[in-house]
Order: structure tokens, then sequence, then C-alpha cells
């Protein structure tokens, strides 16, 4: 058996299959406002080996945490206190106990069975995995010409501003190691989070791998995004950063040798 992973924090390897094991524990946060009806689905594509998956609950008014609790004994359910995806997700972090942290949707738009891939990125030295539809072999069936052209626009502003090579922005879809999550700092509400993510995690210095994943359409339901309202939400975070201290991990360069020598 070959095992990926040179630090397991809490001592516990995860047997991802007969031939590999990673030295770190899995927790998958998940989203969910009246979701009832996809659960069933998206819970059939987590893998076996996940060791936690938060539900976060914008107070539902439909079955979502009877439903997830039936199909996951030892569920955790986190009822969120505020309002909106950012907030739920936030909450849902600060309660997930993993070294690894996941957030995929709740609508079946994410499929679990990517997980791995975001996973494997990770013990394979990135900090950050981060979802996308646009990179080569990803994909969406979901996203329309008018939300892909606004995702395009931010995307290439943040890009310019932020000195990122993102070829997506606005995606649910990412994971990262639980240490990182001061570096995150996330303090938004909204559909703004993924954008606030991705920036943080480039000003923070942390390595940064892009997934191509592919996005399904939402199964049952109604979306909760208003592509207007939430366009400019985003944009806001984004000029918005930029005036923000930043207090990047990035080693300092080495001292020169005379430096060094002085020293
Ligand atoms: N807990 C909680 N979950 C939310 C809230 N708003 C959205 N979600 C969940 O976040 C996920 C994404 O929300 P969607 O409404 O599908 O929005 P979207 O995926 O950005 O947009 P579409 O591409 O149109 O589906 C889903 O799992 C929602 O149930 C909220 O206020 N609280
Ligand atoms: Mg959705």
């Amino acid at each position: 058996m070959t095992t990926y992973g040179i630090i397991a924090p809490k001592g516990k390897f995860t047997r991802v299959n007969d031939d590999l094991a990673i030295g770190a524990t899995v927790s998958v946060v998940v989203p969910a406002m009246n979701e009832a009806e996809n659960l069933p689905h998206v819970f059939a594509t987590l893998p076996y080996w996940v060791d936690e998956v938060v539900l976060v609950d914008g107070n539902s008014t439909d079955e979502t945490v009877s439903v997830a609790r039936s199909l996951r004994p030892g569920l955790r359910v986190v009822t969120q206190t505020g309002r909106g995806k950012g907030n739920a997700l936030s909450e849902g972090f600060a309660a997930a106990t993993g070294d690894i942290i996941v957030m995929i949707d709740a609508d079946g738009s994410t499929d679990g069975r990517e997980i791995i891939r975001f996973v494997s990125a990770l013990v394979g030295g990135a900090d950050f995995a981060k979802g996308s539809r646009f990179s080569s072999g990803a994909g969406s069936d979901d996203i329309s010409v008018t939300r892909s052209l606004g995702n395009t626009v931010l995307t290439t502003l943040t890009n310019l501003l932020y000195g990122t090579r993102y070829t997506d922005l606005c995606y649910g879809y990412n994971a990262f190691w639980s240490r990182h999550l001061d570096a995150l700092a996330l303090d938004c509400d909204g559909f703004e989070v993924e954008t606030l993510m991705n920036i943080r995690a480039a000003q923070a210095g942390l390595i940064i791998h892009e997934i191509p994943s592919h996005e399904r359409c939402r199964i049952h339901g109604t979306s909760n995004l208003h592509a207007v309202r939430d366009g400019w939400r985003v944009l806001k975070t984004i000029l918005r950063e930029r005036a923000r201290p930043v207090v990047t991990r990035r080693r300092r360069a080495l001292p020169q040798v005379s430096e060094r020598a002085a020293a």
C-alpha cells in the first residue's frame, strides 16, 4: 500500500482504496437550503472514505435535515445562525474537524466522485484546490451565456488585479487544508464567498491548483442566485479586497550570502 501525505496531524490515515492511503482526515461541508429532494443524489456520490460530512442547514422549511440524517448516520448538522451561503460555509468550516475540508453544493450540480481529484492535489502539495468549469477537461451543463460572460469578466478582472491565472472565479467546488482557514478569514454572507476565498488564498501566497470539474444542472428546485445582485456583490468584493492590508505567508527570500556571513 502506498501512503501519501507526509503529515498526519491527528495520526490518522484515510484508506482511499487498496493501494492508497492518505495521512489526513477529510471533511465535506455541504451548505443546504431546501434541498431535501436533491440530497439522496448528492450523498450517493460521496466516496465511502470521507471521514465526516457537515451539513449546514439554512433554516430549511422542507425535510432537508431529516432526509440528510436518514441518508447518513453520523452526519453532523450545523444550523446556521446568519443568512446566505457565505455565512453557511464559514460556520460549516468552523465546525469541521478534518485536516482537509471539501465544499460541495447540495443541489446535485457538484459530483462527489470528483473529490478524489481535489484531495489528490492537496496531498500532492497544494494548499488550496480550486474547482474550475473552464479549464481543460472541465465543463458545465448549467451555466447560461449571461452568467458565463459575467464570470469571464469577473475572472479576468481578478487575474489582472491579483496576478492570478484563474479560469473560473464563481464556482462552489473547492478544497483546502483546514490549517489555512485563518488565512482565508471568511467574513462574508452571500454568493461572493468563492470569490473571497480565491482572492485571499492568492493574497496569502497559498499554493493553488485548479481542478477540472464538470458542473451538472440542479436536479430539483430553483437557484438562490440572482445574477445581477450577486454579480454586483462579487464585483464589490474584488475591488474592496485590493484595499485590505495583506500579510502573506510567502517565505522571505533567503538573505544574500554576504548578509548571512555578516550575521
Ligand atoms: N445553508 C445555506 N445554504 C445555502 C444558502 N444559499 C444557498 N445555499 C446552498 O448553496 C448551494 C448553492 O446554491 P444555489 O442556489 O444552487 O446557487 P448556485 O449553485 O450558485 O447557482 P446555480 O448555478 O443557479 O445553481 C446549494 O446547495 C444551496 O442549497 C443559504 O443561505 N444557506
Ligand atoms: Mg446550484
